[in-house]
């Protein structure tokens, strides 16, 4: 039997739904083969350092370019695929029907579908249809409103928080394999996905009220010191609470560090005037202009806080 090993960027939606979908069109292409998922993440350094890319063949999707010659499939919408910048000569040189890079494209999966369809006459089976348009959504954070954003409503979200809490690599395998024949709706009410599932439903709703009672709201700027608590940033849940906010910042501690977060509500009552990238910058972090952080030691809870208050004054600064 052959064996294909297929990486794909964990605990995301986007790099589980191009891993499924890659699945179904390889399972079609190669009877019998067998198909090993290896979760990847971003690191400091080469993330490929010490991974065995040595399947009978070898696919990534959704994650960073490897300049390995047994890698024959690649797929990638990031900007930051090349890193260092001069592995895109070695794509260059390489990408042939198999590998197709496009930063313009909101999520890697409709990318791999696109890919396939238009190179090797794939067509999508009828299950997994939505799977693109979802991974679109949810990748580019394309919603409407805060609520929508933030609601657990559609499988999809469901489904996406399942793959953001799971820590267990055989059950992220599981769940490609599955979503790769059965598609997201019926995935959804598999009863093994449960035991992850639930407590991070009741999580949510745990922190959301907690996000709620800490927000500060300073003019324009809502603030939350999460500093002692174990409270993850609210993320979009700050906007859908605080919808007459601008500007979120948020101060929280790990076990290895203070980290400050800046951003702009995209569904907020006011215009972006301030690069929040920059602005970070002041401090020793940095960002996109929608977008900033600055990480500090794991003892400077003080200076987190004063580059907060120093944010804060800026923020209210201007028109
Ligand atoms: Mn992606």
């Amino acid at each position: 039997m052959p064996h294909l090993k297929l990486f794909f960027h964990d605990a995301c939606f986007d790099g589980t739904a191009s891993a499924a979908l890659f699945s179904a069109f390889y399972r079609e292409r190669e009877a019998g083969a067998v198909i090993l998922p290896v979760g990847m993440q971003h690191q400091v350094g080469d993330p490929f350092a010490g991974v065995a890319i040595d399947g009978d063949d070898n696919a990534c999707v959704d994650f960073r370019y490897a300049a390995h010659p047994r890698m024959r499939w690649w797929f990638d919408h990031h900007a930051t695929a090349f890193q260092p910048p001069r592995l895109r000569a070695d794509f260059e040189a390489r990408a042939g029907d198999t590998m197709a890079f496009d930063p313009d494209a909101p999520s890697c999966a409709g990318l791999v579908a696109r890919t396939l369809a238009a190179r090797f006459a794939w067509t999508v089976p009828a299950a997994l249809r939505s799977l693109t348009g979802w991974a679109d959504t949810i990748d580019a954070a394309a919603y409407a409103s805060a609520a929508e954003a933030c609601s657990l409503a559609a499988p999809a979200q469901r489904l996406a928080l399942w793959v953001g809490a799971n820590r267990d690599p055989a059950a992220t395998a599981r769940y490609i394999d599955e979503l790769s024949r059965v598609g997201l709706d019926e995935l959804a009410t598999a009863a093994w996905l449960r035991p992850v599932l639930d407590p991070a439903l009741d999580r949510r709703a745990r922190d959301r009220e907690a996000w709620a009672a800490r927000g500060q709201v300073a003019g324009q700027v809502v603030v939350f010191d999460l500093v002692g608590t174990d409270l993850p940033p609210p993320g979009f849940s700050a906007y859908e609470l605080f919808p007459d906010c601008t500007y979120t910042v948020t101060l929280g501690r790990t076990t290895t560090a203070v980290k400050v977060g800046v951003g702009w509500n995209p569904w907020g009552p006011g215009p972006r005037r301030h690069h929040l990238g920059a602005l970070c910058e002041r401090h020793g972090g940095g960002g996109h202009a929608a977008v900033g952080g600055i990480t500090l030691g794991a003892d400077e809870v003080e200076a987190g806080r004063a580059a907060v208050a120093a944010i804060v004054d800026a923020l209210a600064d201007g028109p």
